[in-house]
């Protein structure tokens, strides 16, 4: 979902201008007339003038009541809005998969059970929703014509950070977040095997060798996919350019 030409978003996009709203109360959200019975309170990190509203409309149309947080506590891995937050671990990002966790909430039932199932669904959307354009440049056709990872990028900067302090994704262990987010890492290295990444972030490199080295990643893609992106992304740890192409 692109914002571009939506004045008021594309403000508040970008990170400078967004830093004056840490301090900004945040509305409360809902109607409490007839609210939806949670046993916990649900904290949304957010701001008018971003697209965190759409979070306070979903609450506000399944009478879910939502608690305002305070911006400089925000947990979202990024440190973007909306994030939501419970009393009982669960932290979820990506307004989709904020969604998401609303309705199964007002369902009493679904993928948002626990502080693991709602972080791996947030990884999940991180990686179709921020992490593919980053990936992949595309034409206005929709052809892809380069990556993003050649030049530095903050959110790539700070994955490397993340995965700086922990093998995976999220705590426990090798996930579907995992699988989400290194597939597009590990694309990009099959499209573009030319491009360098371990000069920038390392601990990403490091990632993606562990998860392209799994068996699941070789039944899914073959030996040989799995063979060529080991060995390029054993060269780029040894600092060895590339200087043949790649698989296609
Ligand atoms: N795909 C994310 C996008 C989140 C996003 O870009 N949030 C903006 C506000 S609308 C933000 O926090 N910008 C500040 C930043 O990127 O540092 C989502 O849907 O939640």
């Amino acid at each position: 979902m692109r914002f571009v030409g939506v004045p008021i978003l594309a403000f508040a996009s970008s990170a400078s201008a967004f830093s004056h709203l840490r301090s900004t109360s945040v509305f409360r959200a809902t109607d409490s007339r007839s609210t939806t019975s949670l046993s916990m309170s649900l904290t949304l990190y957010g701001s008018r003038g971003s697209r965190s509203p759409l979070v306070n409309w979903a609450a506000n149309e399944l009478n879910i009541p939502l608690e305002a947080g305070d911006l400089n506590r925000n947990p979202h891995p990024f440190g973007q809005i909306p994030c939501l937050t419970d009393d009982n671990g669960v932290v979820v990002f990506e307004s989709g998969a904020i969604l998401n966790y609303l309705q199964s909430k007002a369902d009493d039932k679904g993928i948002h059970g626990d502080a693991k199932s709602s972080a791996v669904t947030s990884w999940i959307s991180w990686a179709n929703a921020s992490l593919d354009p980053i990936c992949f440049l595309e034409t206005p056709e929709g052809k892809v014509y380069d990556t993003g990872l050649r030049t530095s990028n903050k959110r790539i900067e700070k994955l490397n950070q993340i995965l700086s302090k922990s093998s995976y994704l999220v705590p426990g262990g090798f996930s579907l977040a995992d699988v989400a987010v290194a597939s597009y890492l590990l694309y990009v290295v099959q499209f573009f095997p030319d491009v360098e990444l371990h000069s920038k972030w390392p601990h990403v490199v490091r990632y993606m060798k562990e998860c392209a080295a799994r068996e699941g990643y070789e039944k899914a893609f073959g030996s040989d996919v799995q063979g060529f992106l080991l060995s390029r992304l054993n060269e780029m740890e040894s600092g060895k350019e590339k200087k043949l192409f790649g698989m296609f």
